[in-house]
């Protein structure tokens, strides 16, 4: 299925989506968003991971700049663009499904905040970040201030917009903006080649881990120690009763499982 920013496809359990507006860079207007928000309201059932790729030498250019620049918006319409992407974003961090993002070039402002909202970040080598809203007179609103934030500790994210200065993917790579580095001198593969075969491995996980993990692990973070370990106690017993714990356990007794150790 296309739609004007959205490209989609499946491949077996995983949902491949690509931003798809190359011509400008991917940049985010209302209607991409809303089609964001559209498409995590809907995963459908058989669905296990999510790609989130993109079109082009750049993953995303944030804002649309030029729709903000036509549209003269008030604050509190500026507001009401900002809830939307954040309803749009909770969907992709807190929908239950693991999401992985495949980066390349820009990672830019907004585009650095959907980034924020995978769990996983695959970046090719070209990759690199920058929050430039301070040279645009704007300001973060799809989240960063949380998402990115608890990524690369708010200090570190004051500096990166008091300066506007772009971050190598190297550097991205030690502070977590990235997890994995691709096609590079040490991991050649292409980052969607690699994104999705760690789509694959995390689509054999038991469903219902990959859920408390991508539903709890975050939310627990924002509790307090307390409040946290009762909520992971729950979570652990709701897993529990999966339909294949005891498969899995089984092998493991049986000595059929994988052993955990470095490859
Ligand atoms: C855009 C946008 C955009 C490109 N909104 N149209 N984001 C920024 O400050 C980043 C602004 N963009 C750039 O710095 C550069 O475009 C890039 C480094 C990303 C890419 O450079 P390049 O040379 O490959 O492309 P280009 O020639 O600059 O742009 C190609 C087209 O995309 C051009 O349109 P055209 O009609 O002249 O062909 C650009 O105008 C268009 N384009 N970026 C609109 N962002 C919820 S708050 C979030 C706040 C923010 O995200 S602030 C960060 C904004």
């Amino acid at each position: 299925m296309s739609t004007p920013y959205l490209k989609t496809h499946e491949i077996d359990q995983i949902g491949v989506i690509t931003l798809n507006r190359e011509s400008k860079r991917n940049a985010l207007d209302e209607s991409a968003i809303a089609e964001i928000d559209h498409y995590f309201s809907n995963i459908p059932p058989h669905i296990r991971v999510i790609v989130m790729a993109a079109q082009g030498d750049h993953f995303c250019a944030g804002l649309d700049l030029k729709e903000h620049h036509d549209q003269e918006r008030s604050a509190v319409d500026f507001l009401r663009v900002c809830q939307g992407w954040h309803r749009a974003f909770d969907k992709i961090q807190h929908g239950g499904i693991p999401v992985i993002a495949c980066l390349q070039g820009a990672v830019v402002g907004g585009g650095l905040e959907l980034a924020s909202a995978a769990h996983i970040r695959v970046a090719d080598i070209s990759t690199y970040f920058s929050l430039p809203e301070g040279t645009r007179g704007i300001f973060t609103g799809g989240g960063a201030t949380v998402r990115t934030a608890k990524i690369i500790t708010p200090n570190r994210m004051v500096e990166m917009m008091l300066t506007g200065r772009v971050m190598d993917v190297q550097e991205g790579l030690r502070l977590g903006l990235a997890h994995y580095v691709c096609n590079s001198p040490e991991n050649p593969e292409s980052a969607y080649e690699f994104a999705l075969s760690l789509a694959t491995k995390i689509a054999g996980n038991a469903p219902l881990s990959n859920y408390a993990i991508v539903s709890s692990i975050n939310k627990i973070s924002d509790m307090s120690a307390t409040d946290g370990l009762f909520a992971e106690g729950l979570m652990a017993a709701v897993v529990q009763t999966g339909n294949d714990v005891q498969r899995r356990l089984n092998d493991f007794v049986n000595k059929r499982a994988h052993k955990v150790k470095p490859t």
